[in-house]
Parts: C-alpha cells; sequence; structure tokens
C-alpha cells in the first residue's frame, strides 16, 4: 500500500484545526509590505494584515514559496512517505505550481504529484480534504488524482470585489483587458475560466450581481446532490454569516460553511471581497 502525504498552499485558508487534524502540511506565501516579506497566517494574521493595508501608503505585493521550502518539505516527508500529492491554488495566477514541480524533480524516492486547483481559497481546500481522507483509507495517489479532477469538473467559485484596480494593478484581471476603463466602474462577476480571473458577466449593482450568483449557485443546488459550499469574504464576517444561514436555510442538501480571503488573495482582491465557491461531490463510484 502507498503511504501519501497530503501538502497544499496556504492560499486554501484550511483552518488550522482542520489542517492539523487531517495531517495536512501547509506552505505559506508571502505579502511583502515596504520591501519586508511575512509568511501569510504565520508571521502576518489576516486580521493584522486588512489594518495594514487601511493605513499604507504603498500597496503590498505577493510571492510565492520559495523552491527551498518544498525541497526541505519533501526531504522530510520522504522518511514516512512513499508518495506526495501538492495541491496549488491556480497556475494561471501563480507561479507556485511550476515551483512546486520542479522541486518535485529534485527529490530521490519520494513519487511528488503536483495537482493544480485551477482555483484558490476554499475550494482547493476541499481537494486537499478529500485527498487527505482517501489517503487515509490508504487509496493510490492515481485513484485520489481522479477523483480530484471529477471534483475540479464540478467546482464553481463567483466573486465580486469592491474595487477592481486591486485585481488590474497585480496583472490578474484577464480577458478584460480593452474594458478595464469601464469595467472599473462596475462591478462585474468574476470567476475562472482556464486557470485565469475573468469577468462572468457584467452587472452594475452589488446587488444584482449577487442576485445573478445566487440563481447559479441554485441551479447547482437543486440538483439534489450533495453539496460543499463556503461563502469566503474579505473582511466582512457579518454579510458572509447573513448569506451562509441564507443558504444553510434554503438548502438541506448543502454544507455550507463561511472561509476567507486571507493576506495574500487580499492583497489581489482588496478588502470588501465576497464571494461563493462550492462542489457538487461526485458519487463514491466515480
Ligand atoms: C503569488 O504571488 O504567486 C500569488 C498570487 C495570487 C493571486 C490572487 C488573485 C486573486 C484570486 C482570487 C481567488 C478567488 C477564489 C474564490
Amino acid at each position: 500500500m502507498t503511504s501519501t502525504a497530503i501538502v497544499t498552499d496556504s492560499t486554501a485558508y484550511l483552518p488550522k484545526e482542520k489542517a492539523e487534524k487531517n495531517g495536512i502540511t501547509v506552505l505559506p506565501l508571502h505579502v511583502i509590505f515596504d520591501g519586508q516579506a511575512f509568511q501569510e497566517e504565520v508571521e502576518l494574521s489576516t486580521e493584522a494584515f486588512y489594518e495594514k493595508l487601511r493605513t499604507t501608503s504603498n500597496m503590498p505585493t505577493t510571492s510565492q514559496p520559495a523552491p527551498g521550502l518544498f525541497i526541505e518539505t519533501f526531504e522530510t516527508l520522504v522518511r514516512q512517505y512513499d508518495a506526495v500529492i501538492v495541491i496549488t491554488l491556480s497556475s494561471g495566477i501563480s507561479g507556485t505550481f511550476q515551483t512546486a514541480s520542479a522541486a518535485g524533480e529534485e527529490v530521490e524516492g519520494l513519487d511528488v504529484y503536483v495537482f493544480d486547483s485551477e482555483i484558490s481559497c476554499m475550494p482547493q481546500g476541499y481537494f486537499a480534504l478529500e485527498a487527505a481522507a482517501m489517503s487515509r483509507a490508504g487509496e493510490h495517489p492515481e485513484t485520489i488524482l481522479k477523483r480530484l479532477d471529477k471534483m475540479k469538473q464540478r467546482t464553481r467559485a463567483y466573486f465580486i470585489v469592491d474595487d477592481l484596480n486591486h485585481l488590474h494593478r497585480g496583472g490578474r484581471l484577464n480577458g478584460a483587458q480593452a474594458l478595464v476603463g469601464s469595467l472599473l466602474q462596475i462591478k462585474p462577476i468574476l470567476h475562472f475560466d482556464d486557470r485565469l480571473i475573468v469577468p462572468f458577466e457584467k452587472v452594475r449593482t452589488e446587488k444584482k450581481a449577487w442576485n445573478r450568483v445566487l440563481q447559479l449557485f441554485d441551479e447547482d443546488a437543486r440538483s439534489g446532490e450533495p453539496v460543499r459550499a463556503t461563502v469566503i469574504h474579505a473582511n466582512r464576517p457579518e454579510k458572509a454569516e447573513e448569506l451562509r444561514e441564507h443558504l444553510a436555510e434554503t438548502y438541506p442538501n448543502v454544507e455550507v460553511d463561511t472561509g476567507w480571503f486571507g493576506p495574500v488573495i487580499g492583497t489581489h482582491l482588496g478588502e470588501g471581497g465576497l464571494g461563493i465557491g462550492w462542489c457538487r461531490l461526485p458519487s463514491e463510484s466515480c
């Protein structure tokens, strides 16, 4: 039987106790303020980050984990495991996937599989949690990856930000270059398409945007299949909780939670962003 370790990066924003309980190793990305790099949620909490963001005159930037951190992690894991599955944020918005893949080539005696979640935040966390459960059950890494691929096809996330300038400045807003000037005045619904963040629909007000997102959610939630969902917020806990309660009351088949946009993702979305991510879980036989 193959023993498989599960690693993900910090942008999955897995609650610490959940990561620990499931034996998931979390490798931090960095936020850089005025030349000083902080490992997110290790050296800079999400709360402290949003406070700093409000007072800084120079906007922060972000960076992926160093290749050395992946290599060190693999060298530790090889003592205990035959294989590792690394689940990263989308390769279209960060070099983390490529760095982890290159680091995997450097280590002997450990089969390294790197899975591109093509998304981020808690929907990325779903993949890590599922992989950890399957690894505990003794499944082979290839079987785990097949299931993650199925989940990926059934995972959606839509989000709306207060100020598109953050995404634009960080170069993470795609498919809208010609429209950027006009887009910055409105509240488009954003989502991932082929690993990149693109506007899904252009809507003038936040209320209309949310009605549309809830309609999209409804289509999947009414399928009757088990759905895992997370309302994700950039320092808007009350609004997120209100939305979570609404979804939990309306859809008994949905296991719904709240999650957060931590420092690295918050750097690119700005404060006030709100989104929903969900996955229609594939049946056991998938
Ligand atoms: C890096 O520097 O490598 C990290 C770059 C992260 C870019 C983040 C862009 C925003 C992602 C939004 C995710 C929403 C998921 C529901």
